[in-house]
């Protein structure tokens, strides 16, 4: 791994203690590596490309996500998983998880695929997690990404006309 994304993932980590969290995808902090950090009960893990091999069981268990503070959700996962990704030092392993850990790590590569936790929802509760975000975030403007007009308008890095 290069120092630039040891980098990140100590910036991640830091982000992650200081907002409480147990869980960080780096989209989540603008970046588009396919890369998170997890730490439960003093056990940081870091997984770079990561891929769930193995899955077995299901159950409900609440979820808050730190993209959008203050909104919770029962969500269905996988009890236990088997997860093949590279570590900090570009290594690859393997981890078996159960539980919270289990959890936790579905909903960070979930991040990485671009899905929150609000998508599993029902289409009521989902709406009304939605509601609650948005008369919430202005409390967080650290949380909303304001795109330059030339984003807006599909022109990435291109000149404007
Ligand atoms: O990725 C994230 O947004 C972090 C998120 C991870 C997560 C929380 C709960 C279930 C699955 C994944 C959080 O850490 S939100 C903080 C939080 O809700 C929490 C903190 C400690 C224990 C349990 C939940
Ligand atoms: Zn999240």
């Amino acid at each position: 791994m290069t120092a630039e994304l040891r980098r990140l993932t100590d910036d991640m980590f830091e982000t992650m203690y200081s907002a409480k969290g147990i869980g960080l995808a780096a989209p989540q902090v603008g970046r588009t590596e396919r890369l998170a950090v997890v730490d439960i009960e003093n056990n940081p893990i870091v997984i770079v490309n990561p891929e769930i091999i193995l899955s077995e069981g299901s159950a409900k268990g609440e979820e808050g996500c730190l993209s959008i503070p203050e909104v919770f959700g029962d969500v269905d996962r996988a009890t236990g998983i088997t997860v093949r990704a590279l570590n900090r030092d570009g290594e690859p392993f393997e981890l078996e998880a159960t539980d919270l850990l289990a959890r936790c790590l579905q909903h960070e590569i979930d991040h990485l695929h671009g899905k929150l936790f609000i998508d599993y929802l029902s289409f009521l509760k989902r709406r009304s997690a939605l509601a609650k975000w948005e008369s919430m975030k202005k409390d967080f403007p650290q949380n909303l990404r304001k795109l330059p007009p030339d984003e807006i308008a599909g022109r990435h890095g291109e000149e404007a006309l």
